[in-house]
């Protein structure tokens, strides 16, 4: 980075509260800029959360045994939709408000630039690759529901419980104590909803993603978030480089959320201050400010990579041929700007 840009980017940083970078490092550093990680090549795999780790080693382990960058996308991600135990991704997740559990997925490959996504599909265990499949079989991006699942019939996808037992108790519960009729969509305690987006720069260059969710827990019927939106909870620009999101979806896709983060590496940006920089944009046309519950991870294509959330950030996990690791996000939280109108999400 340039001097003047390396100073822009110090002085735009000093709302941003950073803790520790890397998990094993005990000491934080409040109003310090995080560490601009160094471009390395690939395979270099990103994703959201620390249950992304176990995704992230899949994936390498599938490029290593000959797969495509495609494959490892898709079989890092269906490692964590096969795991009943996790409440967000796959069918293990907390259902919507009629208690089913509804799935939301999308997957990116750089080269043509393509894209599959499928949402509000139940009883399938593997949103992702339903996504993948329609984005190489059908001439279309995007199915929901009724018709997404159809499709995956006809594809012979395996099919899972609506809702897992532990979950549908969970519900009971939760429905039991909402008032009647439930309307507008009821707001689940916090951390009911992480999303799996994990983006890989493969060894030749070339970037692919996938994102795969249950969602907003207890959400209406219907509702559709982020993470299968392309520019919404994912986007892939094999010029420039990847970006995936987690959190609140209504606040993500309403600013086009990955889009922007790429954009912003398009100009010249490294991940970690596209992160900051779009956060802080969205935080100033959103009158909640930074009370958003939104996080993001952006790698380029030199494989240098970021991430940024609001509040206290989070943790996302990153792993190449010779490492594997968690990583603590920073955090922002500085008052907002200029508040300009708007009710949805939170
Ligand atoms: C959604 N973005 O459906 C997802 C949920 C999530 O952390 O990632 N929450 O809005």
């Amino acid at each position: 980075m340039s001097t003047t840009s390396r100073r822009e980017f110090l002085a735009q940083a000093a709302s941003v509260t950073v803790v520790a970078r890397a998990l094993t490092h005990s000491a934080t550093a409040a109003d310090v800029p995080p560490v601009l990680s160094q471009p390395q090549p690939g395979p270099l795999v990103v994703s959201t959360w620390p249950f992304g780790k176990p995704s992230n080693e899949q994936a390498l382990k599938i490029l290593k045994e000959g797969g495509s960058p495609l494959d490892a996308v898709e079989q890092g991600i269906r490692l964590t939709e096969s795991d009943l135990g996790n409440p967000s991704v796959g069918l293990g997740g907390i259902p919507n408000s009629e208690g089913i559990v509804q799935l939301d997925a999308c997957i990116m490959s750089g080269p043509g630039h393509r894209a599959g996504s499928v949402a509000a599909v139940t009883g399938f265990q593997h949103p992702i690759s339903i996504a993948r499949r329609v984005m190489e079989t059908t001439r279309h991006v995007m199915l929901v529901g009724e018709g997404a699942m159809r499709f995956a019939s006809e594809h012979g996808f395996e099919k899972g419980p609506e809702v897992t037992e532990g979950q549908r108790e969970a519900w009971k519960k939760w429905k039991a104590e909402q008032p009647k009729p439930t309307t507008g969509g009821a707001r689940p305690p916090a951390p009911n909803h992480d999303t799996l987006a994990l983006i890989l720069l493969a060894p030749d260059g070339n970037i692919y993603g996938g994102c795969s969710t249950s969602g907003w827990g207890y959400k209406l019927p219907g509702r559709v978030g982020d993470s299968p939106i392309i520019g919404g909870g994912l986007y892939v620009d094999n010029e420039v480089g990847a970006a995936g999101a987690t959190g609140i979806g209504e606040n993500v896709m309403r600013f086009c959320g990955t889009f922007l983060f790429v954009e912003l590496m398009r100009q010249g940006r490294h991940p970690q201050e596209a992160c900051i920089e779009a956060i802080q944009r969205i935080a100033k046309l959103d009158p909640k400010g930074f009370d958003l519950s939104i996080n993001f991870i952006a790698l380029d294509k030199q494989g240098r990579y970021g991430a940024a959330g609001t509040g206290s950030g989070f943790q996302y996990a990153v792993a190449s041929n010779t490492y594997s690791r968690v990583e603590q996000s920073p955090g922002l939280t500085a008052a907002p700007i200029g508040p300009v109108g708007g009710n949805q999400g939170k």
